[in-house]
């Protein structure tokens, strides 16, 4: 199974077979809605779509896949995020999603980018998560910051900045506890990092990103929610899409948070990384 095998296929295989007529919509709406986009979002694109295809006149399959195109790549696109150095990303999300899995990747990407990168071991809620990341860093050869299990994760990035500054690192990546089940220690605890990286470091860059698994569909949304109403997300990291994923997801995600995937990861190795490409993304659905 090639990346996001399965909504693309979909998708691709729909306008083959259809004809502009009256089931059209329809169906296009259900495969849009079987890809994980979700009613809501499926039903709006489906009114702009058809609103495009009247105002432009267009009639044919081929045009009107064009302007479904347009209107995929619009839904996803903003502004490319641009890093700054110094750079510090606090990485955050529910247990599992492929927070530590993604910052390994990072670190691997700014390396080739020929950054020098550290990385903090703040998820201490297990003795586990520290060697996990501890693991990464040496085979990666990076640097690590780490206290242990039950050290206060805002201490361990208290020692990453200074530990980054006096060793003119560009880029420090935090790894965090993500257990849902102490939901308001922990967004009390992001929002604590957060506070002590700004002021230990104010010239710094500084973005948090949350890491989304797109194979469980729509209940990353009920996720998204959770940590946007206590913490600042500047961007999404969409990872396991290499599975059983559809990709759809990616579109009320981004319309919940209105910010946007910053690096889509589609596979366990650190080179299973990408720079969001919204073109790229959406060609893979229809072309
Ligand atoms: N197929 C696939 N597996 C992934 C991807 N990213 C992470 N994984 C796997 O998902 C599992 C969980 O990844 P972690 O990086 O440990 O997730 P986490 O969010 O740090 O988990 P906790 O620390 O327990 O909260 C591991 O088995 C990873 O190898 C991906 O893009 N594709
Ligand atoms: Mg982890």
């Amino acid at each position: 199974m090639g990346i996001f095998g399965n909504f693309f296929k979909r998708i691709k295989y729909f306008f083959t077979k259809n004809e502009l007529d009256d089931n059209f919509y329809d169906e296009l709406e259900q495969t849009l809605i079987s890809s994980d986009m979700g009613v809501n979002t499926s039903e709006e694109i489906i009114e702009q779509f058809k609103q495009e295809l009247k105002s432009r006149m267009i009639k044919d399959v081929n045009g009107a896949q064009k302007v479904l195109r347009e209107i995929l790549i619009d839904k996803l696109k903003f502004e490319e995020v641009k890093f700054n150095y110094p750079l510090i990303i606090t990485v955050v999300g529910v247990n599992g999603v492929g927070k530590t899995t993604s910052i390994a990747k990072m670190a691997n990407y700014f390396n080739k980018q020929k950054k020098s990168v550290m990385l903090v071991a703040g998820d201490t809620f297990r003795a586990a998560a520290t060697e996990q990341l501890d693991q990464w860093a040496n085979r990666l050869k990076v640097k690590i910051v780490k206290q242990g299990e039950g050290a206060d994760s805002a201490s361990v990035v208290f020692d990453g900045i200074t530990s980054m500054k006096a060793k003119k690192i560009d880029v420090l990546i935090v790894d965090t506890a993500g257990r849902l089940h102490t939901k308001s220690n922990l967004m009390k605890e992001l929002e604590k990092i957060n506070n002590i990286s700004k002021r230990e470091y104010p010239e710094a860059m500084h973005i948090n990103l949350i890491v989304l698994d797109a194979s469980i569909g729509q209940n990353s949304l009920a996720q998204v929610q959770a940590f946007k109403e206590s913490v600042n997300i500047d961007g999404i990291i969409l990872t396991k899409l290499d599975g059983t994923a559809k990709g759809g997801v990616a579109y009320p995600i981004v319309k919940e948070l209105n910010v946007p995937i910053v690096f889509t990861g589609f596979g366990e190795t650190v080179n299973d990384l990408s720079k969001f490409n919204v073109e790229e993304f959406v060609d893979k659905i229809l072309m």
